[in-house]
């Protein structure tokens, strides 16, 4: 993520790949305060081991692009819901990639956070069975939760 700001939104991501036993690094790298941390970061993920990359940035949102510039890893984008324009900003800078360098994004906040997860672990489940077991459950368990009738509350 481009911030600790972030963070608020990306843990979402974080405890969806908990729940899936699915191990994962937090990490702040700022695109435009740590150019450095990102280079080296994104440059030397494929070789250190990362299979995927989530990135969760927010207003003039560089880090998703340029992550996926740097590696040749898929990168999810996370649209981390701004002050200013409620995201919109963020979607609009993640989203508009041009043609060759792919970024996956998906919905401002939240939602996006906790559904970059769940693309993630599919991607690596395509790999792994005990995985895309735990996968099947976690959708079972979602459907299990949902009352066929309202309630008051
Ligand atoms: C972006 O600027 C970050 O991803 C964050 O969403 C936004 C604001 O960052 P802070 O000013 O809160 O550090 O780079």
């Amino acid at each position: 993520m481009g911030s600790q700001s972030d963070w608020a939104t990306m843990k979402h991501a974080a405890e969806t790949l908990d729940a899936l036993s699915v191990s994962h690094q937090d990490l702040i790298v700022s695109a435009h305060r740590t150019p450095k941390r990102l280079y080296d970061f994104a440059a030397g993920a494929k070789a250190a081991g990362y299979k995927v990359i989530i990135a969760g940035a927010g207003g003039a949102a560089h880090l998703p692009g340029m992550t996926a510039a740097l590696t040749p890893l898929p990168v999810f984008g996370v649209p981390v819901e701004s002050k200013a324009l409620s995201g919109q900003d963020s979607l609009l800078s993640i989203v508009q990639m041009p043609a060759g360098i792919p970024v996956g994004t998906l919905a401002i906040g939240k939602a996006g956070a906790v559904n970059a997860a769940l693309l993630a672990a599919a991607v690596l489940a395509l790999n792994d069975d005990s995985l895309a077991r735990r996968l099947d459950e976690w959708r079972d368990r979602q459907s299990a939760a949902v009352a066929e009738v309202p309630s008051e509350t």
